[in-house]
């Protein structure tokens, strides 16, 4: 069988689109080595005060400076930058959220972490993520691998030794599966998500968390269920960014016939009130969904 590159494939999505993607998957390549030399802690801290390693800010640096190149990019919204970044000689009205190294502090322990970005075309990353027109994001694991949707289903390919991203599984569905990735702490948790948590205890879920949201996602896909990062007592709004890791990951999600809520409420019609906004989140399949809706009500 002849095999589909991400170029050949990307071919029938919008064409500034499958540029901005294909330049994600170009710069993956540059990330991925850079794990080499690059693991270590800085001294540094990012605006939510997470410490960050060389890799974040190499990783970070690199695609702003690629989107800004590429001309299609007007504003970027990046997870470890304050502001939002507007590109002053941009031709094109793209917005980009990006998650430049999601779950970090899987590096040190040598686990999957992943990049991740989301797209509007018309440049405002502020807007509901149901707005968004594409999102898409790479694991850097045993293989890299790269997964898309330009609304136009889920795709995923790996990366081969000749560095091109080559076809494994297209128009994927997330299957029923009873895998469950809670975040947070126990002790922390509000008496509706323990009880969901006993819920999905007791109909034989089986616990995997990382500590890597692109990774345990990933991990969804194949294999079903639900990741859950709830609202805790001393986080009442969560942990996870809502345009940086729950919107283009619910976008993913929706396309591949799941969902993401924040417990009551869809991700992608909530509409962003500030750039570094948490959100609480659950995104799985629709049956592990309706649970939690059922729960969190
Ligand atoms: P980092 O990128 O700072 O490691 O954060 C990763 C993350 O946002 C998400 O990927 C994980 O699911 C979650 O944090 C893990 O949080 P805990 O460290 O509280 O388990």
């Amino acid at each position: 069988m002849n095999k589909i590159t991400l170029e050949k494939h990307l071919k029938s999505a919008d064409s500034d689109i499958s540029k901005l993607i294909l330049l994600l998957a170009k710069n993956s390549i540059k990330i991925n080595k850079a794990f080499e030399s690059q693991y270590n802690y800085t001294s540094s801290k990012n605006c939510y005060g997470e410490q960050q390693i060389a890799l974040d800010k190499f990783a970070d640096s690199l695609l702003i400076k690629e989107f800004e190149k590429s001309r299609l990019v007007k504003t970027v919204a990046s997870e470890e930058q304050n502001e939002l970044i507007e590109i002053m000689k941009a031709k094109g009205e793209f917005g980009v959220t990006l998650d430049p190294l999601d779950g970090s502090s899987c590096v040190n322990s040598n686990l999957a972490v992943g990049t991740i970005m989301g797209l509007f075309d018309e440049g405002n990353v502020m807007e509901k993520g149901s707005r968004m027109d594409a999102a898409c994001y790479v694991i850097y694991g045993p293989l890299t691998s790269l997964v898309y949707t330009a609304k136009n289903g889920v795709h995923e390919f790996i990366l081969n030794s000749k560095k091109e991203f080559v076809l494994k599984r297209e128009n994927i569905k997330i299957p029923e599966g009873k895998i469950y990735s809670p975040g947070g702490l126990r002790k922390e948790f509000f008496p509706k998500h323990l009880k969901l948590i006993e819920a999905l205890e007791e109909k034989e879920f089986k616990v995997r968390f990382s500590g890597s949201f692109a990774a345990d996602f990933n991990q969804l896909l194949y294999y079903g269920g639900i990741f859950s990062y709830p609202a805790v007592k001393s986080a009442p709004q969560g942990k996870l960014r809502l345009l940086f890791e729950a919107n283009p990951m619910t976008l993913i999600m929706k396309e591949a016939g799941g969902e993401g809520i924040n417990g009551t409420e869809n991700i992608l019609e909530l509409k962003p009130e500030a750039l570094n906004q948490r959100t609480p989140l659950y995104i799985g399949n629709k049956k592990s969904i309706e649970l939690v809706k059922k729960y969190l009500r």
